[in-house]
C-alpha cells in the first residue's frame, strides 16, 4: 500500500478499509495535498474488488477534520479558490460513488470542509465530544465543498439554513436528534463500534450491498417513478449473482449464508 504524508490507509480484518486524516497539529485541516492523497487512497480502495466497507476518521482525540486549511486558503485568488473547491467536490463525490458503504467516524470537530466530508459519507457515527458545523460565513465565505447542498438534503432546509447562516456548531446529541448522525458513542469506543457495524455489513451479500448503495445514491436525484424503475432493474440484476441463490437457499435450510 502506498505511503502517504497526510493520511493513513489501512486494510483491516474482513476487507474493511480505514482512511485516517492525519494532520493532528492543525486538527486534520484539509489542504490541497491531503485532498490529493485522499483521492489516491480512494482509487486504491476502488481498485480492490475484495473491499467491503470504508471507515473515515481523523487522527487524535480532538478533531475529525476542522475544515479546509485556512492558512492555505487565505491568499487564494477567486479562480484558485474555485479550483480548490472543485478539487474537494470531486474527491468528496468519490466517497458517494465508491461502490462500498462509507462510514464517517466523527471523533471531535467536524467543521466546514470536515462537516462536508462527513456529509459525503453514507452515514455517520459520532463520539460524545463531536461537534458539527458550517462556520464558513464566520470567515466571510460561503461553503465550498458541498455543504449548502448536502446539509439541507439531510437535515431539511430550515435546520440547514440555521446552521449555515449562523455558523452554530451542533453537539453530538443534537446531531443525533436531527438525523445528522446515526449513533453516538464514548470516544474510546468509536472505532470498535465502527468496526462492529462494518462487520454486520460484511455478513451480507457483497453485490447486494453495492447495488443497494447505488440505488440510494442514484435514486435520490431521480423522480420516484424512474427511481423505482431503477430499483426493479437492479433487483432483477441481483438474481444474476450466485449470492442470491446462496442467500435464499441458506434461509430455507435455516443456516447462515456463506457469501
Ligand atoms: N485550518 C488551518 N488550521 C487550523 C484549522 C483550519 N481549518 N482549524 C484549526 N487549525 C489549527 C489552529 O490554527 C491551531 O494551530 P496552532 O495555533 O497550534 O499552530 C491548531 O489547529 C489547534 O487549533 P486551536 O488552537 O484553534 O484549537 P481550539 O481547541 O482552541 O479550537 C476549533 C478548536 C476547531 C474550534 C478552532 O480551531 C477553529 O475554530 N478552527 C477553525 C474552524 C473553521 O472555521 N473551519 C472551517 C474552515 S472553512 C470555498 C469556500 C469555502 C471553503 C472552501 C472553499 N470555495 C468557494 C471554493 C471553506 C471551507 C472551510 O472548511
Amino acid at each position: 500500500m502506498d505511503q502517504f504524508e497526510n493520511i493513513l490507509l489501512e486494510k483491516m480484518d474482513g476487507n474493511i478499509y480505514c482512511l485516517t486524516i492525519n494532520r493532528p497539529k492543525v486538527l486534520n485541516a484539509l489542504n490541497q495535498q491531503t485532498l490529493m492523497e485522499m483521492d489516491a487512497a480512494l482509487q486504491q480502495v476502488a481498485d480492490d474488488s475484495s473491499a467491503r466497507v470504508l471507515l473515515v476518521t481523523g487522527s487524535g482525540e480532538k478533531a475529525f477534520v476542522a475544515g479546509a486549511d485556512i492558512s492555505q486558503m487565505q491568499n487564494l485568488t477567486p479562480l484558485q479558490a474555485k479550483k480548490f473547491g472543485e478539487t474537494a467536490l470531486a474527491v468528496f463525490r468519490r466517497f458517494e460513488t465508491l461502490d462500498v458503504p462509507v462510514i464517517a467516524l466523527v471523533n471531535g470537530f467536524a467543521l466546514g470542509g470536515g462537516c462536508e466530508l462527513a456529509l459525503s459519507c453514507d452515514f455517520i457515527l459520532a463520539s460524545e465530544n463531536a461537534k458539527l458545523g458550517q462556520p464558513e460565513v464566520c470567515l466571510g465565505v460561503t461553503p465550498g465543498f458541498g455543504g449548502s447542498q448536502r446539509l439541507p438534503r439531510i437535515v431539511g432546509r430550515a435546520m440547514a439554513m440555521e446552521m449555515l447562516v449562523t455558523g452554530r456548531m451542533v453537539d453530538a446529541n443534537e446531531a443525533l436528534q436531527r438525523g445528522l448522525v446515526n449513533h453516538v458513542y464514548p470516544q474510546a469506543e468509536l472505532l470498535e463500534q465502527g468496526l462492529k457495524l462494518a462487520a454486520k455489513i460484511c455478513n451480507n451479500g457483497p453485490v447486494a450491498v453495492k447495488l443497494t448503495k447505488e440505488l440510494v445514491q442514484r435514486g435520490q436525484d431521480l423522480d420516484l417513478e424512474n427511481a423505482c424503475a431503477m430499483e426493479s432493474d437492479l433487483f432483477g440484476l441481483s438474481f444474476a449473482c450466485d449470492e442470491q441463490s446462496e442467500g435464499m437457499q441458506a434461509f430455507l435450510e435455516k443456516r447462515q449464508a456463506n457469501f
